[in-house]
């Protein structure tokens, strides 16, 4: 089980995540959408559903900077799991090869799990981050990291 969170860091996850939902957010607040930036807890582990539009390098450092890394996804019930979160958005993932073309490594923690759309990888234009649910459909696809997406943060053990 994770370390609970200490209330200052819930006040300092609050006002960054509505400070970081500003002009860049395409979408209106919602009631469910303040909900999301809630963790939420699935076997053992607190998520963040962050619904600000940022690069992945940005997305991993706001991750970081609340205790949390991006999602590392390790079996295919935490990929269910999550997209049940993701509505018609696509989102951020750990998985990069941005170390090495073609070598995939999650930037926190390991998985051997995967689950690519049928013919991705491609990277075309140079794609090294990965999303899901890329134009609502099932599954992963490498992307420019440099555009901004949604994105999930999983606490670190
Ligand atoms: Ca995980
Ligand atoms: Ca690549
Ligand atoms: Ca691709």
């Amino acid at each position: 089980m994770p370390k609970p969170l200490p209330a200052r860091l819930f006040a300092l996850a609050t006002a960054l995540l509505l400070g970081a939902c500003g002009p860049e957010d395409p979408e209106p607040a919602s009631a469910s959408e303040g909900q999301a930036r809630q963790p939420l807890m699935f076997n053992g582990h607190d998520y963040l559903f962050i619904r600000s539009a940022r690069s992945w390098w940005d997305a991993k450092a706001i991750c970081e900077s609340l205790g949390y890394g991006l999602v590392t996804v390790n079996d295919a019930s935490e990929a269910s799991w999550l997209r049940g979160f993701e509505g018609p958005h696509s989102w951020w993932l750990g998985y990069n090869d941005t170390q090495t073309e073609g070598v995939w490594r999650w930037s926190h923690g390991s998985s051997s799990y995967v689950q690519w759309q049928s013919g991705e990888p491609n990277n075309v234009g140079n794609e090294d981050c990965v999303h899901d649910n890329w134009s609502g459909r099932s599954g992963w696809n490498d992307y420019p990291c440099d555009l901004g997406q949604y994105f999930i943060c999983e606490a670190l053990p």
